[in-house]
């Protein structure tokens, strides 16, 4: 720990399936519990998954308005979550989640809030990297359809004083864009919260089971390490109706070292005393962002979207 420790009691709380039949009263109901978990640990903020509330559902094709009606969430909180808000101001304990958002004008986001422990919205992300398809493919296993259900986020990465850090977010296959996390890092982000649903199989090519995991792993890693921050990496994972996705929901630290760890693919908690200024050595010589940047050579990164010809 450095002289000047500044500390977050960080939690990941990983849920295990939710199935078609659950409903929201039952998945809130086991938030609830891990959330008093967390904070009997010490946690003062709790790291939920992406579309924590329902199973994966783009995985189905079905008509939008099925969909609106059934999977996503006219308010935040709304009745069936709001327990969970309250719990968090009972307890004085903040949270992120992630929810399917419709909004009253009728558009639809995969998003993410920030809830701070007086159990008010401090902060709210719509997914920007959306993963998949929008064409029905009826002969796949299973499909894809991020690009049908949701609306690519209008709102970029942002980073909120979540009652003392500073807090960016993202979800699920934003953590694998090194931008994601350069963007926060140059709001002096000090933790950046993320869920995630990674199907343990690849609906476009035969990759081993394994490298699920692996590029996962190294995705928050790196995150963590070249951008001076805490990572804290929240799964859905186990199987929901047969449909199997990567557990290993992860606490990672400024040094890109896991901290903590998941073992298994069912509702489990784990905490850490995430030391704040742990990252103040990397952004003060290695990665000294005023010092050793050179965004005049960085222009592709922003001029281009695909890769093309040599300068
Ligand atoms: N929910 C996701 O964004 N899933 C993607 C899958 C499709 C690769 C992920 O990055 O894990």
């Amino acid at each position: 720990m450095t002289s000047t420790s500044r500390t977050l009691g960080l939690a990941v709380a990983q849920l295990g399936p939710i199935h078609l039949s659950d409903t929201r009263e039952k998945v809130v109901g086991r938030l609830v519990e891990m959330l008093r978990e967390a904070h009997s640990r010490g946690a003062q903020f709790v790291t939920f998954p992406e579309l924590a509330l329902t199973t994966f559902f783009p995985r189905y094709w079905m008509e939008d308005a099925q969909a609106h009606a059934r999977f996503f969430e006219k308010s935040m909180p709304g009745p069936a979550t709001q327990p969970l808000f309250d719990e968090a101001r009972r307890l004085g304990v903040g949270f992120y989640i992630g929810y399917a958002e419709l909004t009253l004008e009728g558009r639809s986001f995969n998003t993410a809030v920030i809830v701070g422990r007086d159990g008010s919205v401090i902060g709210k992300y719509r997914k920007i990297h959306l993963p998949g398809h929008a064409d029905h493919r009826p002969d796949a296993p299973f499909q894809h359809l991020e690009k049908k259900y949701f609306e690519i986020g209008d709102q970029g990465f942002r980073v909120f004083d979540a009652d003392g850090t500073r807090m960016g977010m993202c979800l699920c296959n934003d953590r694998r864009w090194p931008e994601t996390y350069r963007v926060l890092a140059l709001q002096s982000a000090e933790v950046v919260v993320l869920g995630y649903n990674t199907p343990s199989f690849n609906i476009n090519w035969n990759e081993p089971a394994h490298l699920r995991t692996h590029s996962h792993l190294l995705s928050v890693q790196a995150g963590a390490y070249q951008n001076c921050l805490w990572v804290a990496a929240a799964a859905k994972c186990g199987s929901e109706d047969g449909h199997h996705m990567i557990g290993s929901s992860v606490i990672v630290a400024p040094t890109g070292e896991i901290v903590a760890r998941t073992l298994s693919e069912e509702d489990e908690v784990i905490c850490v005393r995430a030391d704040l200024a742990l990252g103040d050595n990397f952004r003060e010589h290695i990665f000294n962002f005023a010092k050793h940047r050179r965004p005049e050579h960085y222009g592709l990164i922003v001029e281009r979207t695909g890769a093309g010809e040599p300068l």
